[in-house]
């Protein structure tokens, strides 16, 4: 049991001592009057002694419990202030703290804090190169798709947008920069060269059409084609059909003769046997034929359907033939037009036609640039 005396000047100053420090349950026992202490008290108002008792311990348990939580509130402020100071050394990569024991425990959570950064910006380069990997497979996946050769890759890549919505615009801005298209009027000596079958004669069978039947000019056929069988027969019946004058050169020196002979023709369209690239001794002795006849224009034709690593090679065994334009033919078999941009981008020559079947006069043309860019972006087809 507590008991306290008060000595107040009224009754209710003592109540509302008492109920503050001995709280509520706390008993008034005794009250009596006194006067103040010394000569003074004489003189002054009387004074009211007042005990108190609490029965219980109620008011020191609160106090214990009150003093109690002040500890664990200071507690909790150390450890507040702990942790802002780690943050603190944190933010200023400095490890001075000012008690040992802070020290430590600071150094292993600046530690932590470490390596939960390091953490998050590894998971945040994984997955930014995810998402960037996914962007350029998307393109990537497209040009394998429409059969771009893959060596030209890093190069598109490096002038196209890595979003893929943008990139195909950037792509054909691209092809309309590389695209060449010869337009101009065929006129003069016209050699065409290219590989074994792809259409050299059939083609010349169509220019011919087209140029005497439509467009009504004089036209001449020469054929350096002895080496095949057949092959002489198979112009032959063209010219006949079609009725032109048809001239068959057997060696070097006749091509100068069989040309002067047909010089009053407006075109004269010659055709040359099939050589593979990789011949050279073929290709050195086509190009002796194609110099004797001191061509306006030398065509290299080529299918729409030739692989692309055989492109390269087609491309760079007739270079020495001096070609000025492309013809690619075939394009009717393949449903992917990667390969006429593998064409241009190696060759870096106009293209003057493409054909599109067996069709003679009918299946050759010449295309637009935007009817190549569509092909081969993947956004035309021909049947
Ligand atoms: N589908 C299709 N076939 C074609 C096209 N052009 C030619 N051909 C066919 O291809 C085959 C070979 O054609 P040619 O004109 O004989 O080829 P070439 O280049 O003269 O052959 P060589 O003289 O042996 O080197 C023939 O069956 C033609 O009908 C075309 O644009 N599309
Ligand atoms: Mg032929």
């Amino acid at each position: 049991m507590i008991i306290k005396k008060y000595t107040v000047k009224s009754m209710n100053e003592a109540l509302t001592r008492i109920r503050y420090e001995l709280g509520k349950d706390a008993i008034i026992i005794s009250q009596r009057k006194i006067k103040s202490p010394g000569f003074k008290g004489y003189f002054s108002p009387k004074l009211i002694e007042v005990t108190a008792a609490l029965e219980n311990n109620k008011k020191a348990v609160k106090a214990e419990k009150e003093e109690e939580e002040d500890e664990s509130f200071k507690e909790s402020l150390e450890g507040l202030k702990k942790l802002m100071d780690i943050e603190e050394l944190n933010n200023k990569d400095t490890l001075s703290v000012k008690s040992k024991e802070l020290e430590k425990s600071s150094e292993e959570d600046s530690k932590l804090t470490e390596e939960v950064r390091e953490m998050k910006e590894l998971l945040n380069k994984v997955i930014k190169n995810t998402s960037k990997e996914e962007e350029k497979d998307l393109s990537v996946e497209f040009m394998k798709e429409i059969d771009i050769n893959e060596k030209y890759f890093k190069e598109i890549k490096q002038n196209c947008s890595e979003d893929f919505d943008i990139f195909k615009e950037d792509f054909k801005k691209i092809l309309n920069s590389k695209i060449q298209i010869n337009s101009e009027d065929l006129l003069g000596r016209v050699v065409l060269v290219g590989p074994t079958g792809v259409g050299k004669t059939t083609t010349i069978a169509k220019l011919a059409g087209r140029l005497a039947l439509i467009e009504k000019k004089k036209v001449g056929l020469i054929t350096i084609d002895t080496y095949r069988i057949g092959a002489v027969d198979q112009l032959k019946t063209y010219a006949e059909i079609m009725n032109l004058p048809f001239k068959v050169v057997n060696t070097i020196k006749e091509m100068e003769s069989s040309v002067e002979a047909l010089s009053y023709c407006d075109v004269i369209l010659i055709d040359t046997t099939g050589r593979s690239s990789k011949n050279t001794m073929q290709i050195s002795e086509l190009r002796a034929y194609v110099q004797n006849a001191k061509p306006d224009h030398t065509a290299l034709v080529l299918s729409g359907t030739t692989k692309n690593r055989d492109i390269d090679t087609i491309l760079s065994g007739y270079e020495e033939l001096k070609y000025d334009k492309i013809i690619i033919t075939k394009l009717d078999e393949t449903t992917v037009y990667g390969g006429i941009f593998n064409i241009i981008n190696k060759a870096n020559k106009p293209v003057s036609f493409i054909t599109t079947g067996q069709n003679v006069p009918d299946d050759i043309k010449v295309p637009t640039k935007d009817r190549l860019i569509k092909l081969i972006i993947g956004e035309e087809t021909i049947c």
